[in-house]
């Protein structure tokens, strides 16, 4: 007797075995995970996610820029597929949840229907996006906006780290730059399952999120060229610190995103001194910087207010200030009869949920730009993320696959079998 969709649900254990024995991949000693986009960790876990789906009874194909597609069936065959799935690429001193639990989600989905034998009227489509975290090659989200036509394949793949590898170099080495072209995997709509990566939902109680909204995002890569000398015997009023004049924008940063609190936040990630020594003064320094706000016009003003203030600090020190803006995404608004679907799903299965916006960015954004999309947020403890202690419970994990199960039985019909009664 064939289970009816209504009272279908995840096999929790094995959800939670598959994010644990996928964590190996790069695992760290203090219990977080390091794959870098592209690298041979990266590589391990992609082959372990192909040989899944494939064993699920997916068709897996793979695209120039390494984005993942692995479909199943549906009765009509004449629908596009409905789009599930994150990213299993991880942040140097990243968890096991950021992004692997979306894409080990829609895999459990899967297997779910798959036990039941349940076959959706659409077919389904489970995606890993290439490097979502942005950390080794800029920007993030990077597979999903090639995807999306957000970023042109070949500037995406002519990329670099901060070795000189190229993305189409590390995707040749890792051999995932598939023969499939970016796009032409078709999607009737995006469901993305993630981590909150704060503190909202596990501080109200609430085990599901409705993501209605995503922040919009501003990244920078700067350099500030001063002069190095002696520590010692260079007079304060002649000396020229790139790190003097890095502290002030840092501040000031954090300065512009006080003043619209709390809908921005801004951040200095990366500082590199070129030639460090401790008795020398800083002559050269590599940044990165970054706004984020749900506003669009609070993004204009962060960038404007950032750009005046560079300005007024290399008009009045000897250093030369390069700022650039590399990346810049606008905020994102989910689609209500998608995020409607996760609110619906999170009641029929007794779940407390609230509407949310995003503080992290994620592939959903690029994939709301052209499809309806949503996502489902289930909490992290403390709401760490990008952490090696990032941490999540078994039961909230599968709180929020069941969630995404039963959207999807909505979005991508159940086949008539029963969802819904
Ligand atoms: O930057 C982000 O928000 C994401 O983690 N890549
Ligand atoms: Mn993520
Ligand atoms: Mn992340």
């Amino acid at each position: 007797m064939r289970a009816p969709a209504s009272n279908l649900s995840v096999n929790a254990d094995r959800l939670w075995d598959t994010i644990f024995e996928t964590a190996r991949f790069g695992g760290t000693p203090r219990g977080g995970v390091r794959r870098l986009a592209l690298s041979e960790e990266d590589r391990q876990v992609r082959d372990w996610f192909r040989a899944a789906c494939e064993q699920a009874g997916l068709t897996v194909t793979v695209d120039t820029l390494g984005n993942m597609f692995a479909v199943r069936p549906g009765k009509d065959m004449s629908r596009l597929p409905f789009g599930i799935g994150s990213h299993l690429d991880t942040q140097p001193t990243g968890g096991k949840f950021d992004g692997v639990l979306g894409t080990l989600a829609a895999l459990e989905v899967v297997r779910t229907l798959n036990d039941a034998g349940i076959e959706t009227e659409a077919p389904l489509c489970i995606v890993n996006w290439t490097n979502e975290e942005g950390s080794r090659f800029a920007p993030a989200m990077m597979g999903s906006a090639g995807y999306v036509a957000d970023l042109p394949v070949a500037d995406i793949l002519a990329r670099t780290d901060a070795e000189g590898v190229s993305v189409g170099a590390a995707l040749d080495a890792i051999g995932y730059r598939g023969p499939a072209e970016v796009g032409a995997q078709k999607l009737a709509g995006f469901l993305e399952l993630h981590i909150e990566q704060g503190p909202i939902l596990e501080a109200e109680g609430r085990p599901i999120g409705v993501v209605e909204h995503g922040q919009g995002i501003i990244w920078y890569d700067g350099r500030i060229t001063g002069f190095e000398s002696h520590a010692g015997s260079t007079p304060m009023r002649l000396r020229k610190d790139a790190l003097a004049a890095l502290s002030e924008i840092v501040l000031a940063i954090e300065a512009l995103a006080l003043a619209h609190a709390p809908n921005a936040v801004g951040t200095v990630g990366e500082a590199v001194i070129a030639r460090p020594s401790r008795n020398v003064i800083p002559g050269e320094i590599a940044f990165s910087a970054e706004f984020r706000t749900p506003d669009a016009g609070i993004l204009d003003a962060l960038d404007a207010g950032l750009q005046a203030k560079v300005q007024e600090i290399a008009a009045r020190r000897p250093v030369e200030i390069r700022l650039d803006t590399i990346w810049r995404k606008a905020p994102t608004h989910f689609d209500p009869a998608v995020a409607g679907a996760v609110a619906q799903a999170a009641d029929k299965l007794g779940l407390k949920h609230r509407p949310m916006v995003s503080g992290a960015g994620h592939d959903s954004f690029h994939m709301a730009t052209v499809m309806p999309a949503a996502m489902i947020f289930v909490p992290c403890k403390d709401g760490v993320s990008h952490n090696e202690l990032e941490d999540a419970t078994k039961a909230d994990c599968a709180a929020g696959a069941n969630v995404l199960l039963h959207a999807v039985l909505a979005l991508a019909g159940d086949g008539g079998n029963g969802f819904g009664q």
